[in-house]
């Protein structure tokens, strides 16, 4: 079988004569290639040669963005409009909306003027960026600042069309030919929420949206639901066998309620309309899928891409497969950090592999991959080693023998923890707490007021009926029975409350929580995660100095300086800016402040291992644990 035979096989279920082996190389590729530090045996050599002269299929599910025919392939970006090589159809812009660029250094800034008003966007894309293998810009500004600025995009969608772009797509599976399987989209949200959610809000901004303004969400939804049933009239008419429906799915994101109402019904409708054309749906499921498990292998998708099990997540790929292989193909399985020796030693290494190989039944349905992506960083021999027990080992059917069911530890931990807090019994407090839960900021200051009459101390107020009251939460979230953008009213309805109670407060009980000081470290441009944690430190009365994404060594040192915080918390989510994180404390050490401050790690890649080893003082698993971990440490 040719590489293309085997991958387009195991993605209709049915059975080839090995494993296929497509591991993504891209960011690796663009941050050695740029960095000169590829592989000696492979200078020169384009990404496709060096994969093919590995014997690895290619992986052609993610559009090459820096090599497309169109120059203006990804100015759109942040409108989620891509002209891409890769993609059966576009989205086309009216006349009607006028749109200006105007480039300076590194940042496109664009405006796109309506009937019904302007809206801007920009995005970034630095060497910095380039070198550390990034492949998509960054969106810094996003359309939507106001709700108005929904009705504006409104108007930009509202005049678009939806147009094929076959004769491109056929050009790139030529090229593609035998040695691999090009996978299509039109954009890669799953369906027009989706589509607010990933482009035109910033990713914490959404979850307020989401809660606050459904209405014009929903609206806006509704103008781009006819482009996306066009879009799929569009690609059934293509020469696609494969279509990209959706990314960065993840239970915490994308979340379970939302995905239900929102994503499952347009994923189904995908795949009724292409299914007839035996288009299958892969859908890009690279983050943390525990809470979506059912719904995603409910939802009609016929490939799982991406699938980053654990220990990076905290499902097992023997769980993956036991639940989804009947319906699903899953490909990727083997976690990015696999093949960061810093990370994993050579014997987790092996033994991951080995329980792999035993762990996926027959082996129909798999294609092995590394999820997301190969790291720049990683050790490029271990990629290689992977090829090799392929071949030795993956010779179809697998020994059926040789399956070891179920590795449910990770799950039952999981699900181990679901137990709420326990309610308090003080009802003074009652309507409060409910309020804080709600995240009903008037009710709140309404509740607040009643209490100051009846000459409750707001210390009391605070500690007994809002602190409580976001416990309560923190817990309940970290159960899973209540989602982000709750937690994020409930913090946002506190903070304000609690700013309210500041003139009553004795000056003694005042910022009694402490200061802490957050970013995201240098080249890293992930901030949902701190952002919740910020949130819910807030929430729980600490004062908290937020400074961003990206943020330079020295300045987190200036900063530490000034604020004179208690604590220093710092998120990382790449394995590559982990380093930064070790720089940072050694950075304070030289600068005579690390005796003055409290330094704690996290982010998705991190462990206490690693915060051991460069001498932070603790590590915190999510929100919930920082806040627990803030406690201890300041007391
Ligand atoms: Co990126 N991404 N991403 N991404 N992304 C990850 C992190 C990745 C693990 C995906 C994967 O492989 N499965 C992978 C990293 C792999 C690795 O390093 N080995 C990855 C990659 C490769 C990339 C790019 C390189 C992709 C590319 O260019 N093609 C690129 C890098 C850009 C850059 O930073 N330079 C990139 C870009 C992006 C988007 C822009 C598309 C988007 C970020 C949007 C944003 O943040 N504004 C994105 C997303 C959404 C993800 C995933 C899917 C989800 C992350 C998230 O927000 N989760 C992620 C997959 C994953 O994490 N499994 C992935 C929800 C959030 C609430 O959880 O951030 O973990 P989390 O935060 C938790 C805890 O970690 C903890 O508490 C939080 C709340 O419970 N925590 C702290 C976090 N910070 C803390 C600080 C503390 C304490 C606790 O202080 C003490």
């Amino acid at each position: 079988m040719t590489h293309r035979q085997r991958l387009l096989t195991a993605a209709r279920g049915e059975m080839p004569d090995h494993i296929p082996y497509a591991p993504r190389i891209d960011l690796w590729y663009n941050a050695n290639s740029l960095n000169g530090t590829l592989p000696k045996r492979h200078l020169g050599k384009t990404r496709d040669q060096i994969a093919l002269s590995e014997g690895w299929a290619l992986h052609k599910v993610v559009a090459d963005h820096l090599h497309q025919p169109d120059p203006e392939a990804i100015l759109h970006r942040a409108l989620g409009v891509h002209f891409m090589k890769e993609y059966v159809a576009h989205f086309a812009f009216s006349d009607r909306v006028k749109i200006e660029v105007a480039r300076e250094g590194d940042r496109t800034r664009i405006r796109y003027t309506t009937a019904k008003g302007s809206i801007t966007t920009s995005a970034v894309y630095s060497q910095e960026m380039r070198r550390a293998g990034t492949s998509v810009p960054w969106i810094a500004e996003h359309a939507v600042k106001t709700p108005d600025d929904l009705k504006v995009l409104a108007g930009v969608f509202e005049n678009m069309d939806v147009v094929p772009n076959y004769e491109a797509f056929k050009t790139h599976q030529a090229q593609v030919g035998e040695n691999g399987l090009p996978v299509t989209a039109f954009t890669v949200a799953a369906g027009p929420v989706h589509h607010i959610q990933k482009y035109f809000l910033d990713a914490t901004q959404f979850f307020h949206y989401y809660r606050d303004h459904q209405a014009e969400i929903l609206y806006l939804a509704d103008v781009l639901a006819p482009l996306y049933e066009k879009a799929l009239r569009v690609v059934a008419e293509s020469p696609a066998e494969v279509i990209q429906w959706g990314s960065n799915f993840d239970d915490m994101l994308t979340f379970p309620p939302m995905f239900a109402k929102h994503f499952v019904p347009w994923i189904r409708k995908a795949k009724e309309v292409l299914g007839h054309k035996n288009i299958r749906i892969l859908c890009h499921t690279d983050g943390e899928n525990l809470g979506l498990m059912d719904l995603l292998h409910e939802s009609g998708m016929e490939v799982a891409e991406a699938v980053c099990p654990a220990p990076m997540t905290k499902v097992t790929i023997q769980e993956y497969y036991r639940r989804w292989s009947d319906r699903i193909t899953i490909f990727g399985g083997v976690p990015s950090n696999l093949l960061l020796p810093q990370l994993t030693p050579e014997k987790d290494f092996k033994d991951f592999m080995e329980r792999l190989f035993s762990g996926i039944g027959d082996g129909r349905r798999f294609i092995l991959g590394i999820a997301d992506t190969t790291p720049p960083d990683a050790d490029f021999e271990r990629l290689v080693r992977i090829g090799d027990m392929v071949r030795e080992k993956g010779r179809l059917p697998l020994q059926a023998s040789a399956f070891n069911p179920v590795d449910t530890v990770a799950v039952a931990q999981v699900l181990a923890k679901k137990k709420a807090a326990p309610a308090s019994q003080d009802h003074q407090f009652t309507k409060i707490r409910q309020a804080v839960l709600d995240g009903q900021e008037q009710e709140l200051i309404g509740q607040v007021k009643e209490l100051l009459q009846k000459k409750v101390a707001p210390k009391d107020i605070i500690d007994l009926g809002m602190v409580a009251a976001m416990e309560n939460l923190n817990q309940s979230f970290k159960n899973g029975t209540v989602f982000i953008p709750e937690v994020l009213a409930a913090a946002r309805a506190m903070n304000t409350a609690v700013l309210f109670l500041e003139p009553h407060l004795a000056e003694k009980d005042k910022r009694s929580g402490g200061k802490i000081l957050i970013g995201t470290v240098n080249g890293d441009l992930h901030d949902i995660g701190k952002n919740m944690v910020a949130t819910m430190l807030r929430g729980v009365g600490f004062e908290v100095v937020d400074l961003g994404i990206n943020i330079a060594v020295d300045a987190f040192v200036k900063k530490v300086a000034e604020e004179h915080p208690q604590v220093l918390a710092l998120s990382a989510l790449l394995t590559t800016t982990m380093p930064e994180m070790r720089k940072v404390i050694d950075a304070l050490t030289r600068a005579g402040t690390r005796e003055t401050v409290k330094v704690i790690i996290g982010g998705a890649p991190v462990n206490r291992n690693f915060a051991d080893d460069i001498g932070a003082d603790g590590y915190a698993r999510d929100a919930a644990d920082a806040i627990d971990l803030v406690r201890r440490l300041i007391g």
